[in-house]
C-alpha cells in the first residue's frame, strides 16, 4: 500500500476506521476547494471502497458540530428516502470509527471522516446537457424538500455568516484596508464594479432579517459538481454536506446556477468563452420547482432570481477578498488564480445582468406551467 502520500500516514489512519479493507490502495480525487479527499480502493472480495477526507479545519473550526450536522441530515435523509428508494444509494453513508465517534483526529491534529464510495457515478464541473440541468434541479430542491419539515435551529451553524454578503463585504473592506499582499492598486477596477452593487446584493438578507423569507435547511454549496450522477446521468446523490446549516432557498438555487448556465469553467482565463446556456437555466428550474412546489412561499419564489445575482457576486467577493489577503483560503493551482476567478465570476454576473429579464420571464414560466399542469391532473382525478 502506498501509505504517504502528502506525508499523511495511511496505514495508522486507516486503522481507525471500521472497514475490512485488505491491502488498500489510496490516491487523491476531486477537484474541491477546501478539503483533501483520497479514495481508498479495497483488495477486499467484492469489497466497497471509500472516499476518506481531511477536513479542513482552518475553514471549519467546530469539528465536533460538523460532524453532529452530517450525522443528523445523514439519518433524516436515509430515514425519508426508505420507503421508495435505497439509502446507501442515495444518501452518503458515514464510517463509525473505533471511538465511536464519525471522525477521527490524528496525532498531528487532524481531522479525518470517511463515507462509503459511491460506484459508478459521475460528478461534472461543467454541465453539458439538459437531462444533467434537470437533474440537477431536482437533486437540489428535493434535497430542500426532504429537511423543510426540520426546524433550522437543530443544526450547528458551522461557519457563521457563511452567506451573509455584508459579512463577505466587510471582509473585504478590511482587506482592502489591510492590502497584506500589496495587491489593492492592481484590481481597482474590479473593486468599484463590485462596490457599486453593494447594496442591492443585500436585498435577500434583508428580507430575510424582516421575516419576509423563511429560514430553512439548505445546502449552501451547491455547485454542480456536488451532486453525482448514476450512468444514465438521473441523480443519484447530493454530496459535500459540510455546509449544510440554515439558509435561504435562493442561495442553493443562485449557487447552482452559477455552475450551470455558465458555458465556461467557474476559473475560466478567457472572458469570451463565459456565456449564457439559458436551455439549461430552464431545465434546472424545471426541475428544482417539480420538487419545491409544494412548500415554496411566493416570496421565496420572487427571491430565486435574487439568489442567481447574488451568488456569483459573492463567489467574486469571496474570491477577490482571498487574493487581496495573499491566497490563505482557497487551495489556489497558479499564482494569480484567485484573481482569475474573480474576474471569471464578474464576468458571468455582467452575463446574468444583461440576461435577467429573460430569465426572470424562464422561472415565471415554469412556476406556471407547473401548476397548471397539478391543476389539470388534480381535476383529472376528481
Ligand atoms: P470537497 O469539499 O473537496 O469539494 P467533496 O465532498 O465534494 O469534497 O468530494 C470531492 C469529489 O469527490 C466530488 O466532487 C465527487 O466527485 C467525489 N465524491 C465525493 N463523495 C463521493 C462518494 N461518496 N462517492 C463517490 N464519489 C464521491
Ligand atoms: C468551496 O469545497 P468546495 O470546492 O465544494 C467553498 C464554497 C464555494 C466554492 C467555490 C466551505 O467549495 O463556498 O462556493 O468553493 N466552500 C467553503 O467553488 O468555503
Ligand atoms: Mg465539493
Amino acid at each position: 500500500m502506498n501509505t504517504k502520500i502528502m506525508g499523511y500516514n495511511f496505514t495508522e489512519i486507516l486503522t481507525h476506521f471500521n472497514i475490512n479493507s485488505g491491502v488498500p490502495e489510496v490516491k487523491p480525487f476531486g477537484s474541491g476547494h477546501i478539503n483533501d479527499t483520497f479514495l481508498v480502493k479495497t483488495s477486499a472480495e467484492n469489497g466497497r471502497d471509500y472516499l476518506l477526507q481531511k477536513i479542513n479545519h482552518f475553514v471549519f473550526k467546530n469539528i465536533e458540530g460538523l460532524m453532529n450536522n452530517m450525522v443528523y441530515i445523514t439519518n433524516h435523509l436515509k430515514k425519508k428516502t426508505i420507503e421508495k428508494g435505497d439509502p446507501e444509494k442515495e444518501v452518503l453513508t458515514l464510517v463509525e470509527c473505533d471511538n465511536g465517534k464519525y471522525y477521527y483526529e490524528d496525532k498531528q491534529g487532524n481531522y479525518w471522516r470517511m463515507t462509503y464510495f459511491l460506484r459508478d457515478t459521475q460528478s461534472y464541473d461543467l454541465v453539458t446537457t439538459g437531462q444533467q440541468a434537470y437533474q440537477g434541479g431536482v437533486a437540489f430542491g428535493r434535497f430542500q424538500y426532504l429537511l423543510c419539515d426540520l426546524y433550522p435551529g437543530v443544526l450547528v451553524d458551522v461557519i457563521p455568516d457563511f452567506l451573509n454578503i455584508e459579512k463577505r463585504l466587510n471582509d473585504l473592506e478590511k482587506a482592502i484596508e489591510n492590502d497584506s499582499a500589496g495587491r489593492v492598486k492592481s484590481v481597482k477596477h474590479q473593486l468599484e464594479f463590485l462596490l457599486s452593487r453593494a447594496d442591492v446584493m443585500k436585498e435577500i438578507l434583508v428580507m430575510g432579517k424582516a421575516g419576509v423569507l423563511p429560514l430553512r435547511i439548505t445546502h449552501n454549496d451547491t455547485k454542480f459538481n456536488n451532486i453525482l450522477l448514476d450512468k444514465n446521468n438521473n441523480i443519484q446523490c447530493v454530496i459535500d454536506l459540510d455546509t449544510v446549516m440554515p439558509g435561504y432557498v435562493a442561495y442553493d438555487f443562485g449557487d447552482a446556477i452559477r455552475s450551470i448556465i455558465n458555458t465556461a469553467v467557474e476559473d475560466e482565463k478567457d472572458l469570451d468563452a463565459i456565456q449564457l446556456n439559458i436551455p439549461l437555466f430552464s431545465e434546472f428550474t424545471k426541475g428544482y420547482l417539480s420538487q419545491t412546489i409544494s412548500f415554496l412561499t411566493e416570496q421565496e419564489l420572487k427571491s430565486l432570481m435574487k439568489g442567481v445575482m447574488l451568488l456569483p457576486y459573492m463567489q467574486a467577493v469571496r474570491f477577490l477578498t482571498d487574493y487581496l489577503e495573499g491566497d490563505v483560503y482557497y487551495k489556489i493551482h497558479f499564482a494569480k488564480h484567485n484573481l482569475q476567478r474573480t474576474l471569471a465570476q464578474i464576468q458571468l454576473l455582467k452575463m446574468l445582468e444583461l440576461n435577467k429579464k429573460e430569465l426572470t420571464d424562464i422561472v415565471e414560466s415554469e412556476w406556471l406551467n407547473l401548476q397548471n399542469s397539478l391543476s389539470t391532473e388534480q381535476s383529472a382525478q376528481l
